[in-house]
C-alpha cells in the first residue's frame, strides 16, 4: 500500500448525527478535513451528504418535535445548562481542534469555545423567562396576555469562520425556544459543529431533537432549504449564497434570518490617543486573518494624524508573526483554504492595479520554510485608498485593511455609512460630544467606542442595518424573536357573548 494511502486509511471517520445515531451517508463518499496551516494534517473524514440524509435528519426532527416542545422551558432549560458545563470541561480540546481545523490562533478558538459556553448559559437562562405580557383587554370580565411558542423545524446554515460560537447562537435559543433542528455547519469546519452536537447527545438531548449533516453546501442546502416540513431557516455566511437562500425562503413562505457581510471601519480623530487605536486596528483587521463578518477592514483617519497612525500600524502590521495556530507565539493563522487565498490575493492585485492605493505593506503569498503547506498572507495594509475604490467598498474576508483620510467628523461618517453592508463601526476620540455623535449618526448595528469593531458580546443584540441582514438579531433576547412566533391568548370569563370593537360600555 501507497505510504499516503495508507497514512490515509488511518485516518479517524466522523459520522452525521441523525435521530440519535451516528450514521454515515447514504451516499458512502466521504470528505476529508484538512488543517489550513498544513493541508499533509488531515484531522478527519467526514461524510458527503447527500439530499436523502437531509430528508432523514428533517424526518427525525419533525418526529421529535411534539415531546421536545411539550417539555416544559425550564426543564429543557436544565439539559442546557448541562451542556454549558460539557463545553467548558472540554474547552481546551475543543479549542486546539479547530485551531487544527480552522486555522484561528488558541487564544482566539479558546475565545470562540467561550463564546459557545456564554451563549448557552446565558440563553439557557432564558428557559425560565421566555416572557410574555399581559395587557388589559377592552371589555369587562375578559384577559388579555401574549405568550411564546416554538416555530417549528429549524435548518442551521452556519459559515467556517466560529465554528462553535455560531452554531451556538442559533442552536441554543432554537432549542430553549421548543425547536427541533437540522445544523448543517461550514464544509472546512466540521468537527467543532461535530464536538458541539455529541455535548449535546452527552448532555441528554432527547434523540431526534439535534441533527447534524454533514457536506457540501452546494449539495445539501438546497434539499434543506426547500424542504417543505423545515419552517425557518437561519443563515450566517456570504451575502451571494443569503441572497439565493432568501429567494426560496420567499417562494416557499418560510421564516429566513440572515447573517451575511460586512465592510466595517474605525473612525481614528485627532484627539484619540493613537497608540491604543493602532492597537484596536491592528486586533480588529488581522484578528482571525481578517476572516471576521465584523473584521475592521478600513481604518478612516483624520489628516492630522494620518501619517502617524499609517507609520505606526504598517510597522506593527509587519511584525505579526504569521504561522500555524497551535504554535503560541503566532499572532496570525493562515486563511481557510486555496479559494479564499486566491480571492483575498485577488484583492490585493485589485488594491495595487486597479485601484491604484498605496501598498504600505504585506500583500505577499507566504508559502516557503514552515509556510509551505498552508494558506499564508501577510498582514496587509493599504494607504491613501479612497472611499470609492474596489478595496473600499467590497468585502474582503482576510488579512488586508484600507487606510483612508478625511478632514471633518462629518465626512468620516459619510465615508463608514457610505458601503452596502451595515454590520459593526467604531470610533477613537477622547471628546464625548464626537463620541455620541458617532453613535447617533453611524448606521451599523453594533458600534464602539475606543475599541475596534469586533468582540461583540452574547448578550447584545447581533446583527446588521443594509445588506448585512434583514432586520433580525441573534444572541441577546432579541435572538427569541427569531426562534418563536408569538401567541395572543383572549380569555373571556363574563359568561356571556361580548363583541369586540362593537359592544360600547356603560360607565
Ligand atoms: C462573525 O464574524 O460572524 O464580534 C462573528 C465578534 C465575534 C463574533 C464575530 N464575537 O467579532
Amino acid at each position: 500500500m501507497a505510504k499516503a494511502a495508507k497514512a490515509k486509511s488511518s485516518v479517524k471517520k466522523y459520522y452525521n448525527y441523525i435521530g440519535g445515531e451516528w450514521v454515515p451517508s447514504s451516499s458512502k463518499d466521504w470528505f476529508d478535513n484538512t488543517n489550513p496551516a498544513d493541508t499533509n494534517d488531515v484531522i478527519g473524514r467526514f461524510p458527503q451528504s447527500n439530499a436523502d440524509d437531509i430528508r432523514a435528519a428533517v424526518s427525525a426532527a419533525k418526529n421529535a418535535a411534539t415531546a421536545w416542545r411539550r417539555t416544559p422551558a425550564p426543564r429543557r432549560a436544565e439539559i442546557l445548562f448541562k451542556l454549558g458545563e460539557i463545553l467548558r470541561a472540554n474547552k481546551d480540546q475543543y479549542s486546539r481542534e479547530m485551531t487544527r481545523e480552522m486555522g484561528k490562533v488558541l487564544k482566539e478558538t479558546g475565545g470562540d469555545v467561550q463564546e459557545a459556553i456564554d451563549c448557552t448559559y446565558f440563553t439557557a437562562g432564558e428557559g425560565r423567562r421566555l416572557h410574555g405580557f399581559t395587557t388589559p383587554a377592552e371589555m369587562p370580565n375578559k384577559f388579555a396576555m401574549c405568550v411564546r411558542q416554538p416555530v417549528g423545524l429549524c435548518g442551521l446554515i452556519t459559515p467556517f469562520n466560529f465554528p462553535m460560537a455560531i452554531p451556538s447562537w442559533k442552536l441554543i435559543p432554537a432549542l430553549v425556544c421548543g425547536n427541533t433542528v437540522v445544523l448543517k455547519s461550514g464544509e472546512d469546519v466540521p468537527l467543532s459543529a461535530l464536538n458541539l452536537v455529541k455535548a449535546c447527545e452527552q448532555a441528554g438531548i432527547p434523540k431526534g431533537v439535534v441533527n447534524l449533516v454533514n457536506g457540501d453546501g452546494g449539495e445539501i442546502g438546497p434539499a434543506l432549504v426547500g424542504h417543505p416540513d423545515v419552517r425557518l431557516i437561519s443563515f450566517t455566511g456570504s451575502t451571494a449564497t443569503g441572497k439565493i437562500i432568501a429567494e426560496q425562503c420567499a417562494r416557499d413562505n418560510k421564516i429566513v434570518s440572515l447573517e451575511m457581510g460586512g465592510k466595517n471601519a474605525i473612525i481614528v480623530m485627532d484627539d484619540a490617543d493613537i497608540d491604543n487605536a493602532v492597537e484596536g486596528s491592528l486586533w480588529g483587521a488581522f484578528g482571525t486573518s481578517g476572516q471576521r463578518c465584523t473584521a475592521s477592514s478600513r481604518l478612516v483617519v483624520h489628516k492630522k494624524v494620518y501619517k502617524k497612525f499609517v507609520t505606526q500600524l504598517s510597522d506593527r502590521a509587519s511584525r505579526l508573526r504569521v504561522g500555524n495556530g497551535l504554535d503560541r507565539r503566532t499572532e496570525v493563522g493562515p486563511v481557510i483554504n486555496q479559494q479564499a487565498m486566491d480571492k483575498i490575493h485577488g484583492y490585493i492585485d485589485i488594491g495595487r492595479r486597479h485601484d491604484g492605493a498605496k501598498l504600505a505593506t504585506g500583500g505577499e503569498i507566504l508559502n516557503k520554510g514552515s509556510h509551505k503547506n498552508g494558506y499564508f498572507i501577510s498582514p496587509t495594509v493599504f494607504a491613501d485608498v479612497s472611499p470609492k475604490m474596489r478595496i473600499g467598498q467590497e468585502e474582503i474576508f482576510g488579512p488586508v485593511t484600507s487606510v483612508i483620510p478625511f478632514s471633518t467628523l462629518d465626512e468620516a461618517i459619510e465615508i463608514v455609512n457610505g458601503v452596502a453592508y451595515g454590520l459593526s463601526s467604531a470610533i477613537y476620540t477622547q471628546n464625548v460630544n464626537h463620541a455620541f455623535y458617532a453613535m447617533q449618526e453611524l448606521y451599523t448595528g453594533i458600534c464602539y467606542v475606543n475599541s475596534a469593531t469586533i468582540g461583540a458580546e452574547v448578550h447584545l443584540p447581533f446583527g446588521g442595518t443594509k445588506g448585512t441582514g434583514n432586520g433580525h438579531r441573534e444572541a441577546g433576547t432579541q435572538v427569541l424573536d427569531i426562534f418563536s412566533e408569538w401567541k395572543s391568548l383572549y380569555i373571556d370569563y363574563s359568561g356571556r357573548l361580548q363583541k369586540a370593537q362593537i359592544d360600547e360600555f356603560e360607565i
